[in-house]
């Protein structure tokens, strides 16, 4: 279905390989004794290899730094997607001046780990410098600036990115197309164009068009597929489409497979180009167990979508995600906690791809960190209480979260812990300055409320991890 393009030739051959391994992956589960070994995939790449699908990350340059990140992008991830570093106003920050040291820094990181790139993106209206939005170009000289830069940039990165998202939101919610600077003096025809600049470039890259809020059947997925449609009537070589899927915790997106379908008739492949779910935060934790279920359906979704070649999150933690500093009072959106922690999103996909993330019933697997054990001292007044928290931890940290409900009151200050309350949670983060704790060591911190109400001693949680009150 994909002629001559490198990426399909793998991924077909991975789902041969192994796709009996998957097939049998949840039955086996489900019949396997408790306490005997598992033999199935127990990170995400490898039980999404099993079906032959790849599953990817964005990537951060700035925190490959970072040895927990940089492990689970690693170990978790075969496929990498550059958060930042391959747009416009980082590869050609001034006119004819190009700069590939983010994207090259990226494709050794994957090349090192056995990696795809997932190239993002060439043509889009963020993140474009102002040379270009602001430059005043009639429509022939703006056609051969984005021309040049699309030759420059795919020529660089051939042989090294699978594919590119070629334009990137082209499209108005109400499916017009949006009134970018190439659209408003080229027209519409600056996509076809687009994609054959690209094709000259690298004719082995995958090319793709991406766009948010295409994921069910409206009238923005509608334009999608009618421009698509004609563009492939004109022989323009267009390959895929990225639905990037920035959700919203218990968004209906019933229709996204039939949608996705559509897109599939058209013979054109499917990827799932920048997944996170997001919650009002703090999450509780039925929050993350239905955050958990939608990751698992989304997965599920593209395992049933034989065009659907891949899945890839927007980020690995919700401490590294575009989401909150976007849209205040949301985030929680990814599959890793504040403290790189896997969250229940992490197992229910590695499941859902017939996967076993690992269980403590497993002699296999490591006893996730228990035994904490928390006291809670208030004392109260009228018309005011100071909390002194203190929970011992029998494992190292380099980071806590410590959450707990807070019945009466609001927290009008605190010590020795960054504090955030939403109604009655409360969420307790580490300092810059206390995150290290030794094994057998104590956090502690405290609060002052504007409520002398007596309440019973709350349940007190250290990583997602119940503690004891003593
Ligand atoms: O995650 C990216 C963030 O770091 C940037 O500041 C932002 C700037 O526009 O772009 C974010 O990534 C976007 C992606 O490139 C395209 N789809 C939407 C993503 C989230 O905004």
């Amino acid at each position: 279905m994909f002629p001559s393009k490198r990426r399909a030739a793998a991924v077909i051959a991975a789902g041969v390989l192994v796709s009996g391994l998957a097939l049998a992956g949840g039955v086996q589960a489900q019949e396997r004794a408790q306490d005997e070994p598992s033999t199935l995939a127990a990170s995400l790449r490898e039980a999404a290899a099993a079906n032959g699908k790849f599953v990817g990350t964005a990537i951060n340059n700035g925190l490959l730094g970072n040895s927990t990140y940089a492990n689970i992008a690693s170990s978790q991830f075969d496929s990498v997607t550059a958060e930042n570093a391959m747009k416009w106003d980082s590869t050609e920050p001034s006119r004819g001046s190009f700069n590939y040291g983010g994207g090259d820094q990226l494709v050794d990181f994957a090349q090192a780990n056995d990696q795809q790139v997932y190239g993002h993106t060439l043509v889009w209206h963020n993140q474009l410098p102002s040379w270009v939005s602001n430059g005043g170009f009639n429509a022939s000289t703006l056609t051969s600036i984005m021309n040049n830069h699309i030759t420059n940039v795919v020529n660089h990165f051939e042989n090294d990115v699978e594919y590119w998202d070629v334009v990137n939101e082209v499209f108005n919610e109400d499916g017009t197309m949006r009134g970018s600077v190439f659209q408003n003096t080229i027209g519409t025809s600056f996509v076809g164009t687009a994609f054959r600049t690209a094709d000259a470039a690298d004719p082995d890259a995958k090319l793709c068009i991406n766009d948010y809020n295409i994921e069910t059947d409206n009238a923005k997925s509608d334009g999608l597929y009618n421009l698509v449609s004609s563009l492939l009537s004109q022989g323009v070589p267009i390959d895929c489409v990225g639905f990037q899927s920035h959700l919203v915790l218990d968004q209906n997106t019933s229709s996204f497979k039939s949608n996705m379908q559509r897109f599939a008739d058209l013979g054109l492949e499917l990827i799932i180009t920048e997944l996170d779910i997001r919650i009002s935060t703090p999450a509780d934790s039925s929050e993350l167990q239905r955050q958990a279920q939608q990751y698992a359906g989304i997965t599920q979704m593209c395992l049933e979508v034989s065009a659907c070649s891949g899945i890839t999150v927007w980020g690995i933690s919700d401490r590294d995600s575009w989401v909150p500093g976007t849209f205040p009072g949301e985030g929680a959106a990814c599959l890793y906690d504040d403290n790189y922690q896997p969250k229940p999103a992490y197992s229910a996909m590695v499941t859902a791809f017939g996967g076993d993330p690992g269980d403590p019933g497993d002699p296999g697997d490591p006893d996730p960190p228990t035994g904490c054990t928390a006291s809670y001292v208030a004392n109260r007044w009228n018309n005011g209480s100071v909390v002194e928290l203190r929970v011992t931890t029998p494992q190292a940290l380099s980071g806590w979260q410590i959450t707990f409900a807070l019945p009466a009151g609001t927290i009008v200050g605190s010590w020795n812990a960054e504090i955030s309350q939403s109604g009655t949670s409360v969420t307790a983060r580490n300092t810059q300055h206390n995150g290290t704790v030794a094994a057998n060591g104590t956090v502690s911190f405290g609060f002052q409320t504007n409520s002398g109400a007596t309440y019973s001693t709350p349940v007190v949680s250290l990583n997602g991890t119940q503690c004891t009150t003593a």
